[in-house]
């Protein structure tokens, strides 16, 4: 492969060849490596002013190791929307302060006094007033700025030939809008899901459904995305007295749908739902599919008259929100489905006890089912709403238990 695979011991030593720090006295490293794919370490100096974060590509994939191999050349893709994320919405991503290609290292803010979304989620923590919000503005301001509203036509042919991300659009089409319907080695789930990971695969609309929505990912090219925008690439907390939403992990990015981004996150705020309903626990969990969608349309519609071909009308505007929307809503229903009963499951679901456990992904698997087959019928949040309601366990499923 041919390049520099960094160990903690090495950080010190690269951060300073790299130009990124001068002390080598006073500095301390730990690996934080958290998600799927890649190594993450935190470097700081002893004071705790001074800190940063180093993210490398490995060859494989972090969670499966070498028989799993995968391109480093991800973090290409990865330095790229960054790039155009600090040009579309700088406040919403970490500080970037360097690439190294050779060795697919990306070298950037540490944000470690931030939570990560699922984490504060799964310990009882409540959404941030505007977190859900900042997700919707986010994915407007991204997919505006690399639509062809928001870019001239031969720029933005240039973006999509830049961006082509295969390897990761091939995982993406694998194991969230193919593998769930098959018989798959990636493929697992809880046994007491059996019936309805049976059922899934023998279901003929849901697999029409899911195959008309892989299609539309394979050949859509709207605008850039996140590519992985799930509550774990989502960074939540508060600096000097403000709420704080940080975005990270572009990696999977591509010139894709916008739905894709919007599904993704809708997906992961529902399954978080579906655990604090089996808890108990709801709080402001319901509320945040509409609030993200409601920061996405107001900040795309706030930003149509600035187009730059304006034989795109307001009605083409309708037209396209309404798309969208439909996408998002069918999107989202193949990342619930394959987050139960696919590969890289939830820790949302899978540190429930057991009994909730079961409850929960029951719930949350019904729901991804309607919203895939159901998208055009389920015209805004309100009814997506109403689906998780009366899918949900009757009287919670904590109440069940506790009544047993
Ligand atoms: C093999 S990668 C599995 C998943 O991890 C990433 O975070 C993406 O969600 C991908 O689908
Ligand atoms: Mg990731």
């Amino acid at each position: 492969m041919g390049y520099r695979i960094l160990d903690p011991d090495d950080i010190p030593v690269y951060l300073r060849e790299r130009g990124h720090w001068d002390d080598l006295d006073d500095i301390r490293v730990r690996e934080v490596s958290d998600g799927n794919l890649n190594r993450v370490f935190l470097a700081s100096n002893g004071a705790g002013t001074r800190s940063l974060a180093v993210k490398q590509a490995l060859p494989w994939v972090r969670v499966a190791g070498p028989s799993w191999p995968l391109s480093p050349d991800r973090s290409d893709a990865e330095a790229r929307a960054y790039e155009q994320i600090a040009k579309a919405a700088p406040d919403k991503i970490p500080a970037i302060h360097g690439y190294d290609a050779e060795n697919h290292a990306l070298v950037m803010e540490d944000l470690s006094d931030l939570t990560v979304l699922r984490t504060h989620l799964n310990e009882g923590g409540s959404y941030g007033p505007s977190t859900s919000a900042r997700i919707g503005e986010l994915v407007a301001q991204l997919s505006f700025t690399t639509s062809d509203f928001g870019m001239p036509s031969a720029e933005r042919k240039a973006l999509i030939a830049a961006s082509v991300n295969p390897e990761l659009c091939k995982i993406t089409e694998d194991v969230v809008l193919s593998e769930p319907y098959v018989e798959h080695e990636h493929n697992h789930w809880h046994p007491g899901l059996d019936d309805l990971a049976t059922e899934f695969r023998a279901a003929t609309r849901l697999r029409t459904e899911v195959a008309e929505l892989r299609h539309v990912f394979m050949t859509s090219g709207q605008a850039l995305l996140h590519g992985d925008l799930h509550t774990g690439s989502v960074m939540v907390g508060r600096r000097d007295g403000a709420e704080v939403v940080r975005v990270f992990d572009p990696e999977f990015s591509f010139v894709g749908p916008i739905g894709f981004d919007l599904g993704l996150y809708w997906a992961n705020v529902l399954v978080s739902e579906a655990r604090a309903h089996a808890l108990g626990s709801e709080g402001d969990h319901a509320d945040q599919l509409r609030l993200s969608w409601e920061g996405f349309e107001t900040e795309f519609r706030g930003l149509w008259p600035t187009r730059v071909d304006t034989f795109f009308d307001d009605a083409y505007l309708e037209r396209f929100l309404g798309r969208v929307w439909t996408e998002a809503v069918g999107f989202a229903g193949t990342e619930i489905i394959r987050r139960v009963i696919g590969f890289a499951h939830l820790t949302d679901l899978t540190t429930l006890p057991d009994d909730l456990q079961v409850a929960a992904s029951r719930h949350a698997l019904l729901l991804g089912r309607e919203l895939v087959v159901h998208r055009a019928e389920l015209a805004d949040p309100e009814s997506v709403r109403a689906r998780f309601g009366d899918l949900a366990p009757r009287g919670g499923a904590n109440h069940r238990r506790a009544a047993v």
